[in-house]
């Protein structure tokens, strides 16, 4: 209850921030990766997407995690309004770096509970948003969870958003009791391999998994994303699967939008 009413008071009075995690072109990646070039070296992150995590400046307890206050915001509905300061944030966020960058811009991947998604007129404040700030709709992936799929004024509102022109997500992927069904009743446009799955993916049994996954994506015209890489080995092992993207600490943490810009003016 006290952690509901400091989230009120910090939604009041704009205590968060957003950091941004860089997604990458696994196919660029290729010559970082390769025998021969000094293992050592970072690889060269061109961030083609970002994924916005918000977080909480508590006045006592510090930086507080998503992890910690999000289901709170949820259970609370206060995830309502945090959400659409999100959206609003991470809207004007994407267009200035459309200004700066031009197509080389990041597009904006941001995520969004079942609980938005349950609002009749979530779609509506999504179009608002984008005629507010300018950003083009196809500039703005929206991630779902396979829960938000099981309700079905959330499908109503993918819908919705899907004809504005913003692009689907479907996160977590794999992790769910009915991640198939889902693409059947739930229209997405990418599908975000679980973390759990890019971990194994170097041993036997993973690597059948992981390969299993991109080929019904590839099958289905959807876009891929493998979350959590931490190390060459997954990077190389996916690369080789066939997933167009990737994300995760091997490549960069989330960080602010000045470190983006940072990433993005080194890659012109
Ligand atoms: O950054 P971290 O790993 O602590 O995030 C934990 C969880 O919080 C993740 O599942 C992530 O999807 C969720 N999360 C992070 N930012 C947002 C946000 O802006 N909105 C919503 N709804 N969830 C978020
Ligand atoms: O549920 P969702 O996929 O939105 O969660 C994203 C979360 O995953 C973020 O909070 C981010 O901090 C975390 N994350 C990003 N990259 C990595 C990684 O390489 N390893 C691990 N363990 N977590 C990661
Ligand atoms: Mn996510
Ligand atoms: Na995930």
């Amino acid at each position: 209850a006290t952690l509901e009413r400091d989230l009120r008071t910090g939604i009041d009075e704009e205590r968060f921030s957003v950091v941004y995690q860089p997604i990458v072109a696994l196919a660029g990646v290729a010559a970082a990766l390769d025998p021969g070039t000094d293992p050592g070296a970072a690889p060269a992150v061109v961030p083609v997407m970002v994924e916005a995590l918000v977080r909480w400046e508590h006045p006592d307890l510090g930086t507080v995690s998503p992890g910690d206050f999000i289901p709170v915001a949820e259970a609370s509905g206060l995830i309502v309004p945090l959400g659409r300061w999100i959206l609003a944030q991470t809207c004007r966020q994407a267009v200035r770096w459309h200004q700066l960058y031009g197509d080389a811009a990041p597009r904006m991947s941001v995520n969004v509970s079942a609980r938005q998604l349950q609002e009749a007129d979530f779609a509506a404040e999504v179009a608002r948003l984008l005629a507010a700030s300018g950003l083009a709709p196809h500039r703005l992936t929206v991630e779902i969870t396979e829960t938000a799929t099981l309700h079905p004024s959330c499908v109503q509102s993918v819908h919705a958003l899907r004809a504005l022109g913003v692009r689907i997500s479907l996160d977590d992927f794999g992790t769910g009791h009915s991640s198939l069904s889902t693409l059947q009743t739930c229209p997405v446009d990418e599908i975000k391999l679980d973390r759990a799955f890019t971990g194994t993916c170097t041993a036997p049994d993973g690597r059948t998994v992981a390969a299993a996954v991109i080929q019904m994506a590839r099958a289905l015209r959807l876009d891929a994303v493998a979350e959590g890489i931490e190390t060459p080995a997954q990077a190389q092992r996916l690369r080789e699967l066939g997933y167009p993207h990737g994300q995760g600490y091997h490549f960069a943490k989330p960080q602010p939008a000045e470190a983006i810009d940072a990433l993005l003016a080194a890659g012109t």
